[in-house]
């Protein structure tokens, strides 16, 4: 399906050929590991090979071959044949699923199961003739009607029933194709009225469910790390996993930081009104910084428009950030983006993904020039300076007292005014862009 276009391979800054990396050289090292390693890129197969381009206004209009074919079956083993042949073309060596992309499902349990076992094993075939693994599973928990009202947060037992079934066969296909991570993006935990919902038992299933959840993949033999995706709304009115503060909490609050660590999303942290910097540097100073999927949200609307990153200066800044916590404990970068509705050749699909692994190489080739050869990180470690040494320094050790401190502000009167400097810091880092 990809057959008429090439193998994109490096070929350096000055190449015209826009099927080819100017930047992504995956066996280069930075900063003492191949490029390949920090970022071990991943296709989303959910945007890439499921999703059709309908929107609420209008019919599909990715009329890929692999989705036009009737049978379930039959479409899942094409829609694989087309993930690992692109995959391939684009040297990208980890995928993410849920359930319901590898194969559709129905209402009978069993049959799901069946279902999805039968396509695990021509997924165990694909990886091992072409290398590449699974960076992360997970169970699609919010399309099917009956989780309308939540899954592990409905108010009605038997639907939590059903997606603990769901879970239960998406950790055995994980751990069947060896599987580095497992993910939970809970769109539907989470309420659109609160006159209908008792949010504090709600959160106290969510939690109880996830230790079950855990419970079961370790007697497995799975050795992963579990990742909770945080995102503020969108379909849910007011999401539990609103951003990285509010997960760590609730991780704190019910026993679960010895396994769960963070999947952060662009678009979610941009919905959640934060930068996406932000919610990096939150999740890696609580050494929770798991992986990330990787996209972009429009500024001029208020929604998960999951486009493929391509802005170099906000690349940038991220990249200061994980090169500092030393990259992603366990997971990658998946692209969790789509092409647009009006975007209709696959081509389109290699195009969107060359952008997007370009930008994050370009962008881990400046930060570590940035953290190698500029002032930048001095320069921020010395604003602090005064709590290296004396009084300051007792400070941060707990030897002073309140009293003390106010004694030391009449001692040592007003202070002088110090410069953030923020300007020169961005100057800084667009040289180096
Ligand atoms: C939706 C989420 C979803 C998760 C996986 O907004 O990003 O795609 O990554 O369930
Ligand atoms: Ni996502
Ligand atoms: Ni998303």
């Amino acid at each position: 399906m990809f057959s008429h276009l090439p193998t994109v391979q490096y070929e350096g800054p000055d190449t015209d050929n826009l099927l080819a990396f100017r930047w992504y050289q995956p066996e280069r090292v930075v900063a003492g590991r191949p490029m390949a390693d920090w970022f071990r890129f991943a296709c989303a197969y959910w945007h890439s090979f499921c999703g059709s381009g309908a929107d609420p206004f209008g019919e599909p209009t990715h009329l890929f071959p692999w989705l036009s074919i009737a049978d379930p079956l039959e479409r899942a083993r094409a829609k694989a044949d087309a993930a690992f042949e692109m995959m391939q073309k684009l040297q990208l060596k980890y995928y993410c699923f849920h359930d319901v992309d590898a194969v559709d499902f129905g209402d009978d349990v069993l049959e799901n199961e069946r279902r999805l076992a039968g396509i695990t094993s021509y997924l165990q075939q694909k990886q091992a003739e072409t290398g590449i693994e699974l960076l992360w599973g997970t169970a699609n928990l919010f399309s099917h009607r009956r989780y309308m009202n939540g899954a592990a947060t409905n108010p009605d037992f038997a639907v939590l029933t059903h997606a603990a079934a769901q879970v239960k066969a998406a950790l055995d296909a994980t751990i069947a194709l060896g599987g580095h991570n497992y993910v939970f993006w809970g769109g539907r935990e989470g309420y659109m009225s609160l006159l209908n919902t008792d949010m504090k038992r709600e959160k106290e299933h969510l939690a109880m469910f996830l230790h079950k959840a855990k419970d079961y993949a370790r007697a497995q033999g799975f050795k992963g790390t579990f990742f909770i995706e945080p995102k503020p709304c969108e379909p849910s009115k007011h999401q539990y996993d609103y951003d990285c503060e509010t997960v760590i909490g609730f991780l704190r609050q019910y026993d679960l930081l010895a396994d769960f660590k963070l999947n952060i999303e662009v678009n979610h942290a941009t919905l959640a009104g934060h930068t996406f910097q932000h919610e990096l540097q939150v999740a890696a100073d609580a050494g929770l910084l798991g992986s990330m999927d990787a996209n972009r949200g429009d500024y001029q609307n208020g929604w998960d428009t999951d486009q493929f990153p391509n802005n170099l200066n906000e690349l940038t800044e991220a990249m200061l950030v994980i090169l500092e916590a030393g990259g992603f404990a366990g997971g990658g970068i998946n692209f969790d983006a789509k092409i647009r509705r009006n975007s209709t050749d696959v081509e389109d699909l290699l195009y969107a993904h060359i952008g997007g692994m370009d930008a994050f190489a370009r962008s881990l080739l400046i930060a570590d020039r940035v953290l190698r050869e500029s002032p930048y990180a001095g320069w921020r470690r010395q604003r602090y300076a005064s709590f290296d040494e004396g009084a300051g320094r007792q400070f941060e050790q707990g030897q002073l007292g309140l009293a003390d401190l106010r004694n030391l502000a009449v001692a040592h009167g007003e202070p002088a005014l110090r410069s953030g400097k923020q300007e020169y810091l961005e100057l800084l880092i667009n040289r180096y862009i």
